[in-house]
């Protein structure tokens, strides 16, 4: 009697399926009430020189890697230190002299840095690799003019960009450089900004969307005594052609600087700092929204941070004594870290298992070091869309 078996053999399987989605029932909700966990700020390094500028970027296996900047009598030099799981942390290593580090990791997990440095009579920029566990002699990227604020990002396709701004005699000019060998070479750079004295630019910031579009932000203002303004334009991945035309971001009497930028498929946010506050936009393009505030009403924020891989929008910043963090768009606030001696200089990066990475610098003006956390985010449940038919 084969049919009246499979009958019952298909009834038995239903309603045990049925009873485990009553027993997991109650927990899935449950789950999906709970906070968003944040961890623990834990030091990455204590060092007795101020420590600052940290940045961080998390490697394909889950690795986090940081570098900053660590002042030692009157040198700054650039130091590195990496985790596994954000709890125990390599003793740091010195990469060079310099300031200003831009961190990266390549699609093979090696870690790309850029950094500024100054050898008489001029400040370039230099890109180094971590290979074997040693950083390789840094390549200057920089053609020679003084050159200040690099930064550096991954295009889904493997390949890494890099900025700087650089002041040939009467000029200010944004470079973005390309490399398709993990950043072994640089052998395209760009000028994709340009503008003459009296006009200044600074600050130029990266980002790759999931679609290839590489997005840069800037700060620029006409004249000495005017207030600067954040631009972008964006590079096509299929034509390698940046926008003609930059679309400003700000469009305020106020000044507006210190950019951020981060960006998902089609879509780019950028955030600055204006008036003790940060504000922030999203666009593409010629196409913004006009800006809203992100930091507390009254606050004096700074340091604007913005990361998203694949995933949903992450912004930080600091408001003095505490470190604040949204998640999407716009997001409600959260304190990240706090500490009433000084907190600030805020980097984040998303790790592929879409947990926020944050570093940051923390303590006494002068005596600062280096701290790590992370955000995990509470399970949330997406409609779930049944596929018709073919
Ligand atoms: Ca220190």
């Amino acid at each position: 009697m084969p049919f009246p078996i499979r009958a019952l053999c298909i009834m038995a399987v239903a309603s045990l399926a049925v009873g485990l989605l009553l027993l997991l029932l109650p927990n899935l909700a449950a789950t999906a009430d709970s906070p968003p966990e944040i961890g623990t700020p834990v030091p990455v390094a204590i060092t007795p020189g101020d420590s600052g500028a940290p940045d961080i970027a998390v490697g394909p296996d889950g690795t986090r890697h940081v570098v900053w900047e660590e002042v030692v009598s009157t040198t700054t030099y650039l130091y590195y230190a990496a985790s596994a799981d954000g709890a125990t942390w390599t003793v740091p290593i010195t990469v060079s002299e310099g300031d200003s580090p831009a961190l990266a990791v390549a699609a093979d997990g090696t870690p790309v840095l850029l950094f500024a440095r100054y050898i008489s009579p001029t400040v370039n920029i230099y890109a180094t690799r971590y290979v074997s566990g040693t950083w390789r002699p840094p390549q200057r990227l920089s053609l020679g003019g003084n050159s200040s604020a690099p930064d550096i990002t991954v295009a889904p396709d493997g390949s890494l960009f890099a900025t700087w701004v650089e002041r040939p005699t009467g000029q200010y000019v944004i470079y973005v450089a390309r490399s398709d060998d993990g950043g072994a070479t640089w052998p395209t750079v760009l000028p994709v900004v340009a503008v003459a004295d009296p006009a200044v630019l600074g600050t130029p910031r990266l980002a790759a969307g999931t679609d290839g579009v590489i997005h840069l932000v800037w700060q620029k203002k006409d004249g000495l005594l005017s207030a600067y303004d954040v631009f972008h334009k964006q590079r096509d991945p299929s034509t390698g052609q940046w926008d003609m035309v930059a679309a400003n971001l700000s469009e305020s009497t106020s000044s507006s600087f210190g950019p951020a930028v981060a960006a998902t498929g089609g879509r780019a946010y950028a955030l600055w700092e204006e008036k003790g506050a940060i504000r922030a936009c999203r666009g593409f393009t010629l196409t913004w929204t006009s800006s809203i505030t992100l930091s507390t009403s009254g606050a004096t924020a700074t340091g604007a941070a913005a990361a998203m891989r694949g995933g949903p929008l992450y912004t930080a910043w600091d408001e003095g004594t505490v470190l604040r963090t949204r998640f999407g768009w716009p997001g409600s606030q959260t304190s990240l870290a706090q500490d009433a001696a000084g907190i600030g200089e805020v980097a984040l990066d998303v790790g592929p298992d879409r947990l926020l990475h944050a570093v940051w610098s923390q303590g006494a003006a002068g005596a600062g070091d280096i701290y790590y956390t992370y955000r995990r985010l509470a399970w949330t449940f997406l409609p779930l869309v049944m596929r018709s038919a073919p």
